[in-house]
């Protein structure tokens, strides 16, 4: 997939485990992906989340609803999920397992990485992975343990130096501020509560 058709599938993305949903994980995303969302980030991870063969057998009904929406599905950090999943991607943060290994181990899947400010993405090794996550631009409750928000300037700057890379804000942006970060030069916009909490979730995917 090239930059431009990535950018472009990167411009709603849902990311969520079942330890963010107030209902039923299926049922959430499914309205989400029929409403519109564009990719989806399987991440069940923190108090609360599914392990093991549970996290599996919900990874595989997400996953469905995604080819059936037509939504780019990408898992999150865990490496060993993205085969059985059939996972377009894995996304890892900073801590996680080297985007080198990985882009070894696959060389054909999307490799998104998150960076938070100038010295993660100087000694990140750009030109092998695909999109990069910053954040969090906004406070969020929603990650234990993100760091301080960063604002849009740091979408900017990261703009200024990859002109051409996908990019995607996370942290905190929701339907009165998602224009924010699409407007300081982000592809798109990733999101937990501002879609998972929704009291509308259809209405909150065509708003962002
Ligand atoms: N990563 P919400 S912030 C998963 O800064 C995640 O890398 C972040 O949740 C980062 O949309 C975050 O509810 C939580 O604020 C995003």
């Amino acid at each position: 997939m090239d930059n431009t058709l990535l950018a472009k599938k990167l411009r709603k993305y849902f990311v969520m485990g079942s330890q963010n949903c107030n209902h039923d994980p299926v049922v959430t995303l499914k309205l989400a992906a029929k409403a519109g969302i564009t990719a989806f980030q399987f991440r069940e991870k923190g108090i609360g989340s599914l392990t093991g063969v549970h996290k599996l057998e919900l990874g595989k009904k997400l996953r469905e609803i995604c080819w059936e929406c037509g939504v780019l599905f990408i898992v999150n950090d865990d490496i060993d999920l993205v085969e059985p999943l059939e996972a377009d991607g894995i996304h890892v943060g900073q801590e996680d397992l080297s985007v080198q290994e990985i882009r070894e181990l696959m060389p054909d899947k999307i490799i998104g990485l998150s960076v938070s400010n100038t010295d993660e993405l100087n000694q990140s090794p750009i030109e092998i992975i695909n999109y990069l996550g910053a954040g969090p631009i906004f406070g969020t409750k929603t990650k234990a343990d993100a760091k301080e928000p960063v604002g849009v300037k740091w979408i900017s700057t990261i703009r200024r130096h990859y002109p051409k890379i996908p990019l995607v804000g996370i942290g905190g942006i929701d339907i009165t501020n998602a224009y924010q970060v699409i407007d300081a030069g982000a592809d798109g916009v990733a999101v937990i509560s501002a879609i998972a909490h929704a009291p509308n979730i259809a209405s909150a995917v065509k708003k962002l």
